[in-house]
């Protein structure tokens, strides 16, 4: 049998050049092998103050760019996390498993907590709701960049815990981390994570809805450094490190062999061939963008993916609310 893998995207902001190398494109890479399954994670949106009129443009963007990038219905499915509210239900009970401390020590919080923003009790729980995402569908598998693997680490543990003390019930998902393009990082400061929701570093994202020429911009004004040689070394020249990342990732080679094609070449025209290369994908995913929005089927993805995922949802909440004792019947 396939493999059953798993994973989604939060419609938080316009998707970036980092969702689809880190996810986006593993994802449409993996239906050859896997039983794919992918979702919009809309209620992790609420976790941060968000506009609905926003929250819905960003959640059909991601649809269009799932289809645009070449996830097919036929052979995966793709749904909207609050279409199975049972997810929401299974979520609560994670949380009640999971020791405070395990949520104190996740990174995204932390990150987020030093920056002295106000944040939900919904924020903090957050990798508790992701928990459930995962295990509910009894996935294998779950790909996601290299900011989220902890994440993934806290749902096996507390999978591992709800099989320890109520019996077999969850599969203990593993993640897969791209080796290529696992934390693409901003073009302006390449110690940062290029993320959708950095708005006071626009130039140093990519985003997917991006004209051309503006991205091609973006990549010609990345930061680089003074010692004029096309080198992977993240420490001394993150800049260009990050670029050939880029460029390896999108062309499906490895970063050695990236290097071996920049051997002499001067950081304009290197420059160049990663602004040429993240535009071709660019424009096909432009291209592909508009032909599902002109479509008028999206509605009919959403729903046929939610009919698909439910029942195997509903039988996993059953089972563990038998499990703990939760239900009478
Ligand atoms: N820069 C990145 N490089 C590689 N992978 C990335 N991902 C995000 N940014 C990069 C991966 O994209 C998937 C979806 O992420 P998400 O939207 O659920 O959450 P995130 O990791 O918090 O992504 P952002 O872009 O940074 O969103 P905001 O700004 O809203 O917090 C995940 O697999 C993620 O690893």
């Amino acid at each position: 049998m396939r493999k059953k893998m798993i994973s989604g995207i939060k419609p938080t902001a316009q998707l970036t050049l980092g969702n689809y190398i880190g996810a986006l494109r593993p994802f449409v890479l993996s239906q050859e092998e896997y039983d794919v399954n992918v979702f919009i994670a809309n209620l992790h949106c609420i976790t941060m103050p968000i506009d609905p009129e926003e929250l819905e443009t960003n959640l059909k963007d991601v649809l269009l760019f799932y289809l645009a990038s070449g996830l097919d219905p036929k052979r995966s499915n793709i749904f909207l996390q609050s279409d199975i509210p049972e997810i929401a239900q299974l979520g609560f009970i994670m949380s009640c498993l999971t020791p405070m401390g395990e949520l104190n020590r996740m990174t995204q919080f932390k990150d987020k907590k030093d920056t002295g923003m106000s944040l939900s009790g919904g924020f903090y729980t957050y990798p508790t709701l992701m928990t459930a995402d995962i295990v509910i569908h009894q996935a294998d598998l779950v790909p996601v960049g290299e900011d989220q693997k902890q994440h993934v680490e806290l749902a096996r543990n507390t999978a591992e815990r709800f099989n320890n003390r109520f019996g077999e019930t969850f599969v203990i998902p593993e993640p897969v981390i791209a080796k290529v393009g696992s934390k693409i990082m901003s073009l302006q400061d390449p110690t940062k994570k290029m993320s959708k929701s950095d708005k006071e570093g626009e130039k140093g994202v990519v985003y997917l809805k991006d004209d051309l020429k503006v991205a091609r911009k973006k990549i010609m004004s990345a930061v680089t450094d003074s010692l004029g040689v096309v080198k992977y070394d993240v420490e001394n020249q993150p800049g260009i490190a990050n670029l050939l990342t880029i460029y390896a990732a999108l062309k499906n080679i490895s970063i050695k062999e990236a290097e071996a094609q920049f051997v002499d070449v001067q950081y304009g025209t290197f420059k160049k061939a990663v602004a040429d290369v993240v535009c071709d994908e660019l424009e096909m995913l432009h291209e592909g963008y508009d032909k599902f929005a002109q479509g008028g089927f999206v509605d009919d993805v959403l729903r046929q993916g939610a009919d698909k995922m439910r029942p195997g949802a509903q039988a996993m909440l059953d089972k563990v609310q038998k499990a703990m004792g939760l239900d009478w019947k």
